[in-house]
């Protein structure tokens, strides 16, 4: 995957990027302010506002301005998916799940102000981000922002995200209900959020939300290939094959140019579901499927 085709001569997906996640980190700080209780408020900004990529959120828009809508319509949505992919990191570095110390280069919420309120902190986090929803969103119907609340809350609940982080991995099937879940769930939650609370018909919500899953696979597949030659460079070999010892991957399970081949084929059925849509209008959803394809960290 070196090499990535420029989506189109005119759009620039790195400044598109910038613009968008700034905008995202303005109304995330406006909407988790600093207050009583503080050290709970001082953890939650802490990790909200620890510089992650905002891929959530800005997909979250770009789906949104797709079908047509505003960015206000969504704003709200984008910000409430961060937080709840912040608080999942949060719970997801503590002692009982991975125990780890960094996080986005900084040490984990838990280490800073202790498992207690890290866990509290993330909880906080949970519950704000539907009550910002509720109230926050603007000029879209009541039956809308319901119909979003409850696809977000399926996307992260038992049969989402909490699923694939409680999931072991043993086989092709399971890699792939972990990154469903765990990966591909709130990727898919961010667009479909969008494409909903934008007005997207239901025809074209479902390709989103297609579109949505292949690009939450690619990401993981991915994640491996450049983990897998990551390590191996940092060793200094040209076969990595077994240094991740303790954890599957795709290219553990199906070799690395399978593995390249699976995510050419996902990237190109991801764009496949945008091929009905205002191909103008499509331009950030295409980059950044081809963003998350040929990134090279
Ligand atoms: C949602 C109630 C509830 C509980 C959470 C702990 C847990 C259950 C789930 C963990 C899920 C997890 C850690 C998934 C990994 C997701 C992932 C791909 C993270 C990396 O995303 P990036 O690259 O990170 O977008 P940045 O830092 O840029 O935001």
């Amino acid at each position: 995957l070196e090499e990535n085709p420029a989506p189109s001569p005119t759009f620039d997906f790195k400044s598109y990027m910038i613009q968008k996640a700034s905008t995202v980190n303005q109304a995330l700080d406006a909407a988790v302010s600093l207050k009583d209780p503080v050290k709970i408020h001082e953890s939650m900004r802490y990790s909200l506002l620890a510089g992650g990529k905002r891929v959530r959120p800005v997909l979250c828009l770009a789906a949104c301005d797709l079908v047509g809508g505003h960015e206000s319509m969504a704003m709200p949505a984008a910000c409430s998916i961060e937080m709840i992919h912040t608080m999942s990191l949060i719970h997801d570095d503590l002692p009982c799940m991975d125990n780890d110390p960094l996080r986005r280069g900084k040490p984990t919420n838990h280490t800073i102000y202790g498992e207690d309120v890290a866990v509290l902190a993330g909880d906080a986090l949970l519950a704000y981000a539907f009550e910002h929803i509720a109230v926050c969103t603007k000029g879209v119907s009541p039956a809308r922002i319901v119909r979003a609340i409850a696809e977000l809350a399926k996307y992260i609940g038992a049969d989402g995200l909490v699923a694939g982080q409680a999931e072991k991995d043993l086989g092709i099937e399971h890699l792939e209900f972990i990154h469903e879940h765990k990966t591909a769930a709130l990727l898919e939650a961010a667009v479909v959020l969008g494409a909903i609370l934008g007005g997207g018909t239901d025809n074209e919500v479902e390709k989103l939300r297609t579109f949505a899953r292949c690009i939450g696979l690619l990401f993981q597949v991915v994640d491996d290939i450049l983990d897998l030659t990551k390590s191996s460079k940092e060793l200094g070999k040209t076969a990595g094959k077994d240094l991740v010892a303790d954890k599957l991957t795709y290219p553990k399970l199906l070799g690395i140019e399978e593995s390249k081949k699976l995510a050419d084929k996902l990237n190109k059925d991801a764009q496949q579901q945008l091929s009905e849509f205002d191909q103008e209008k499509a331009v950030p959803l295409i980059a950044l499927a081809n963003y998350i394809a040929y990134r090279q960290n």
